[in-house]
């Protein structure tokens, strides 16, 4: 079994050792970390140490090595971002070092996104994507756009803060027949279901798929608010809008 020793890089153990309490939180991050080598490892200290500089040299640099995008992405960059999300919740660390972190793993981002997205080839379908009412996450939905890019679908942004009527106009302006949802806050994910309700009343509902998701939302609450499904990460959320498009297109 893996231990702490067999993390390289000295800032993740302190992170480890110092801020994480949960068991399974250790035992996640341990697992992650002693199996990834050791540039992974660096990137996700510099998301953690917010350093944008260092994120987006280690990123090319492991690009150069012939990392593959999807696992610096997948363990580099979202690795460091889950210690930080850890941090935050247990106040090691607040809103301005946080933004410091999504800024350089943004930084990281910027040369991840367009190698995901040349593999994509004629358009897969339309998408709309956004962030609920009230809500100012958009790391994950940036993530869930790329690489639903990355397969080849039009995506049209709504950003975050998405309104019901925001959402609605832009599925009959682009004639889309797949949306996703994101909500990181328990606060904002009713307004999920406020957003189904107002496709129902405009007599629309039909006429779209839903998939939600973000950190907090669940298979139960979004069958709950009438989603069509739930997605747990960017890979099923391509996975989901890929069995979408399959399905509107037979019906069609
Ligand atoms: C970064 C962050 C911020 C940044 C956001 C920057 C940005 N541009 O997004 C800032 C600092 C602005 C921020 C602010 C706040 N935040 Co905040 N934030 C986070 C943090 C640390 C990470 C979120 C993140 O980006 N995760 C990484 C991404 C990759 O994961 P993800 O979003 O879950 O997305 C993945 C999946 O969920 C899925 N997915 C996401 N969307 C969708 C959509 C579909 C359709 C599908 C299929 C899949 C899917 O795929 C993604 C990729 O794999 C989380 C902690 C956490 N563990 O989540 C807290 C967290 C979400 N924030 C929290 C809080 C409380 C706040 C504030 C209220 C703090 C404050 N006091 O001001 C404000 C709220 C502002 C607002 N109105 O929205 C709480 C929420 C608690 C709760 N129960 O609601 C959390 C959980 C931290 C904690 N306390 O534990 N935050």
């Amino acid at each position: 079994m893996a231990t702490i020793a067999d993390i390289k890089n000295e800032d993740i153990r302190f992170e480890i050792e110092e801020c994480l309490e949960r068991e399974d939180e250790i035992e996640r991050f341990v697992t992650l970390f002693s199996s990834i080598d050791e540039i992974l490892q660096d990137i996700a200290a510099a998301v953690i140490d917010g350093d944008n500089t260092l994120a987006d040299e280690l990123t090319q640099r492991a690009l150069k090595d012939g990392y593959a995008a999807e696992a610096i992405m997948d363990d580099g960059l979202i690795g460091g971002m889950g210690i930080v999300g850890v941090k935050f919740r247990e106040n090691f660390m607040f809103v301005p070092e946080v933004l410091a972190c999504a800024r350089a793993m943004k930084a990281g981002m910027a040369h991840i996104e367009p190698i995901l997205a040349e593999s994509g080839s004629e358009s897969a379908g339309k998408v709309i994507m956004g962030t609920v009412k009230g809500d100012l996450h958009d790391i994950g939905k940036n993530l869930c756009i790329m690489m639903l890019r990355g397969a080849g679908f039009e995506v049209i942004d709504l950003g975050v803060d998405t309104s019901e009527d925001e959402f609605i106009d832009a599925v009959e302006e682009h004639e889309a027949r797949i949306l996703g949802m994101s909500a990181l806050l328990t606060t904002t994910m009713p307004n999920m279901g406020i957003t189904i309700e107002a496709f129902i009343d405009a007599d629309i509902r039909d006429d779209v798929m839903i998939m939600v998701g973000g950190a907090p939302v669940t298979q139960e609450f979004a069958d709950d608010m009438g989603a069509d499904a739930y997605g747990k990460d960017a890979l099923s959320c391509v996975a989901l809008a890929t069995k979408f498009a399959a399905q509107t297109n037979a019906a069609a």
